[in-house]
């Protein structure tokens, strides 16, 4: 069987020659295809190659003719959207139905959406009507930051990547982008269909490879880069920002999580178990928002933990091609052995588990492969690391509580702050609690619902500034203020 090889992407030209690794199949543990590690010098060459399209023909190009090329890029992942889908299948092992239905197609709506907004903002103008503006016109105008370095994730690869790159683009910026070493293989297609839509040479540019000490690292200590969007674990981003300071870039971070769940007696008990199954194992609870603490009314706390173990115990963990199958693999061995250090701390701490616990076995290639069961504890203390730190894997544990004071202190009781869920059917305690969590994102009676204009991120060690609509926008595009003397 020949293997193919992704190559990195700079100056409109597919690059070859660098060292190469393997890039693995968390289904079966089988090799995916081979990828072009960049050098500081392959990353140097893209940042210049970047710099200097800046000054090309994308420099003059208008809103309009940017925000119609991005929705070229849409037509050209649409086109290919089965290419889309099996890729992203073979990098991660996540199921058919969820590539097909939720990452791909985020991966086109994301430049659609940037492409039309891009084209209706608006920017101040002041004309001389306060004491200390008179006798002037001010009005701003945005413009790019230049070069933007954009550092994804493995979880959401594709959704990911151009939740930064499309409003990147569509502000004018020029990109280099890195993608995750586990997922390299959407990020690759897109070049090829940035490549077809006529995107001028050196506008995007993918460099493949790690982070520390290789081309994630490269990239954001170059001192030409202008700016750094990355979304990935906390500590990373605290790697970056060492990095980032020497240069003084601008930064926008989306982070780790430790999300809580909380179900108050009042909530529709078959709606709460469903959303709070959805939210802890959706994608194996690798999902930035996905639930690791639930905590649940005392009077529904027993009732709850048997619905939650029903559901948990329903999902079907199979094949990703079959179209019943609820939910894969974790994205490495690497990660499974982290998920399965949690699950054994939280053993040796006395946690009861109700359910999951170990690695699922499957009599085939599977047992090869990254799986673990979903997991569902109670009774460790609020100080476990198991509480406090993110697991990033199909686990939660329950706590009961009494009143609303002490849910509300409960859940905010982490280092994190990106998410929380609330259940209950009175309205006005949904939005007095929803307004007392430390959390970027709270949702009501529901769970990662999105609207792209809404403000997306955390706070706390959750991240640093907002995506989604003219957030995202604030960030890839500063304004100048011009002031004419009237
Ligand atoms: P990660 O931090 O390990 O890696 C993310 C990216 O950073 C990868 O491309 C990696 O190669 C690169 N990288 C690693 N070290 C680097 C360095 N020193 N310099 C430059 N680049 C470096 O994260 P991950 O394991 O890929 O993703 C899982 C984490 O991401 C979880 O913590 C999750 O909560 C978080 N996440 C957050 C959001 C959000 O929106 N807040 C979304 C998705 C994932
Ligand atoms: O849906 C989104 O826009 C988004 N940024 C999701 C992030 C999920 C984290 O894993």
């Amino acid at each position: 069987m020949t293997v193919s090889i992704l190559k990195n992407y700079i100056a409109g030209e597919f690059v070859s020659g660098c060292r190469e690794f393997r890039n693995i199949n968390p289904v079966t543990g089988e090799i995916v295809n081979l990828v072009c590690e960049a050098d500081q010098e392959l990353v140097s060459q893209a940042v210049v190659a970047a710099k200097q399209a800046l000054k090309g023909p994308w420099g003059k190009f208008s809103v309009q003719q940017r925000a119609a090329l991005l929705h070229k890029v849409a037509d050209g992942i649409e086109a290919r959207f089965d290419e889309f889908v099996a890729a992203e299948m073979a990098d991660t092992g996540k199921s058919l139905q969820q590539a097909s239905s939720i990452d791909i197609p985020r991966g086109a709506a994301n430049f659609r959406v940037f492409a039309d907004m891009v084209k209706t903002a608006s920017s101040n103008c002041f004309h001389s009507d306060t004491e200390d503006g008179k006798g002037a016109l001010n009005y701003s105008l945005p413009r790019p930051l230049g070069v933007v370095a954009v550092i994804a994730p493995w979880n959401l690869p594709l959704l990911l990547l151009t939740w930064k790159l499309a409003p990147a683009l569509a502000a004018g910026n020029c990109i280099v982008a890195k993608p995750s070493e586990e997922t390299p293989s959407t990020a690759t297609l897109l070049a090829e269909v940035m490549h077809e839509a006529g995107v001028p040479a050196g506008v995007f540019n993918l460099v493949h490879g790690y982070g520390p000490n290789s081309a994630g690292e490269f990239l954001t200590s170059h001192p030409q880069i202008d700016a750094i969007t990355f979304t990935g674990e906390s500590r990373t981003g605290s790697a970056i920002m060492r990095a980032a300071a020497e240069h003084v870039k601008p930064l926008s971070f989306e982070l780790g999580g430790k999300n809580a769940a909380v179900i108050f007696a009042d909530a529709d008990l078959d709606d709460a178990v469903a959303g709070t199954a959805r939210s802890v194992f959706t994608n194996g609870g690798q999902v930035c928002l996905c639930t690791e603490r639930v905590y649940v009314q005392r009077e529904i706390f027993e009732t709850f933990v048997d619905k939650l173990k029903a559901k948990a115990e329903q999902l079907k963990i199979g094949w990703p091609k079959e179209s019943d199958t609820d939910m894969g693999p974790l994205i490495s061995a690497e990660h499974k052995n982290k998920v399965l250090s949690y699950y054994r701390l939280a053993r040796e701490e006395g946690a009861t588990f109700i359910t999951g616990g170990g690695v699922p076995e499957f009599g085939d290639q599977r047992d090869q492969g990254a799986w673990v069961e979903p997991t569902i504890i109670t009774g460790l203390p609020e100080t476990s690391r198991c509480i406090k730190e993110e697991i990033f894997g199909p686990i939660c544990h329950i706590t009961p509580f009494d009143t609303e004071e002490e849910a509300i202190s409960l859940a905010n009781d982490s280092r994190y702050g990106l998410a929380a869920a609330i259940w209950t059917r009175d309205i006005s305690r949904g939005h007095r609690v929803a307004k007392a969590m430390d959390a970027g994102m709270v949702w009501v009676n529901t769970w990662y619902l999105r609207d792209l204009r809404t403000p997306f991120g955390g706070v706390k060690m959750s991240g640093i500034g907002r995506e989604g609509g003219q957030h995202s926008l604030n960030f890839y595009a500063e304004p100048s203020n011009i002031c004419i003397k009237l």
